[in-house]
């Protein structure tokens, strides 16, 4: 992490505490009060996200793998052979496998992530099932532009790959800043994108308040690590995970209600919550095929192909840059 304070906070968290500090005060002295979605991610974090993926309510990652499965021969067919394959937030390889084995002939795969550690173990991995693959994972926020290593002669098109629907963290004015980097990176190739879809609104609800208490605890596991690494003294039993779904703006909401009053203290700085106060934790939102499409087309994508489950519950979607 800079010195600085950046204009633009990162939508990707570094492992720097300061920066969780800052970036925590900054958002709990700010009203509505909110912190970035960037931080649920520590190491307790990402196992409840595994756990999260799992529940019978959340819907979006089955649903993604079924479409990958079920549709992959198409995607690889439409990118061609010699693919170099970009995966923006490396993950656990699983969706990115279900391409590579379908593509002719990959030739190249660049994970980005900020965690290193975590990035180059899966990396290994990767090799060993995949030899004839230039597998070259580059530690980095993938929202910033990013130098990508130079491209070889017989090297198809350079695709990006964002599963998840993890552009549903981005306000529009993100996404679209995003989207625009990517296009930029990807000229003369292309982005395979997931988009989680608008769809009834007991399905969305229930995706983000499963019976387990699973998405309450990654809630509210922010103040658990900001309890451990700042040793800011939330009160976690008495915070509320709510989650909602706002039709208006098409997104869920999560936030955390404090049912009393109780002070926290982050770096020798005071804060007060009385009993409701809330803290803004998450933005999910979920899109139409149209609308999605339309924010693709203002920034330079061509939108050639999308692919769906039966229910019509989520969407990848094949944009040339
Ligand atoms: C990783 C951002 C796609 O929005 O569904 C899951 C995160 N939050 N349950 C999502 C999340 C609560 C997830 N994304």
């Amino acid at each position: 992490a800079s010195n600085a304070v950046p204009m633009f906070p990162s939508l990707v968290a570094d492992d720097d505490p300061s920066e969780f500090a800052q970036e925590l005060a900054a958002g709990l002295r700010a009203r509505p009060r909110q912190v970035s979605p960037k931080f649920f991610y520590d190491a307790t974090g990402s196992a409840l996200f595994d756990q999260i993926c799992e529940l019978p309510e959340y819907y979006p990652t089955r649903t993604e793998l079924a479409i990958l499965q079920e549709h992959a021969a198409d995607m690889a067919g439409l990118i061609g052979a010699n693919a170099e394959i970009i995966e923006y937030g490396a993950g656990a390889s699983r969706k990115v496998r279900l391409l590579l084995d379908a593509l002719e002939r990959p030739q190249r795969f660049v994970p980005i992530d900020i965690s290193g550690e975590h990035l180059h173990a899966s990396a290994a991995v990767l090799r060993a099932d995949y030899p004839a693959l230039d597998v070259r994972p580059v530690v980095a926020d993938f929202t910033r532009p990013v130098a990508l290593p130079p491209r070889l002669p017989g090297h198809g098109r350079r695709v990006g790959f964002f599963p998840g629907s993890s552009i549903g963290n981005f306000d529009p004015a993100e996404a679209r800043r995003f989207l625009r980097l990517l296009a930029g990176q990807l000229r003369g190739g292309g982005l395979l994108i997931g988009t989680d879809l608008v769809k009834d609104p007991l399905t969305l609800h229930a995706a983000y308040n499963d019976a387990a208490g699973v998405t309450a605890a990654f809630n509210r596991n922010l103040l658990v690590r900001a309890n451990r690494e700042l040793d800011a003294g939330f009160r976690v039993n008495d915070f509320a995970h709510y989650a909602f779904y706002n039709p208006q703006q098409q997104r869920i909401e999560m936030h955390l209600v404090s049912r009393c009053a109780q002070q926290v203290r982050i770096a020798d700085e005071r804060f007060d919550f009385a009993a409701g106060d809330a803290i803004h934790t998450e933005n999910s939102y979920k899109f139409t095929v149209e609308g999605f499409q339309a924010l693709a087309a203002e920034v330079g994508f061509r939108a050639r192909a999308s692919w769906f489950d039966a229910q019509r519950w989520f969407c990848m979607h094949w944009l040339e840059a």
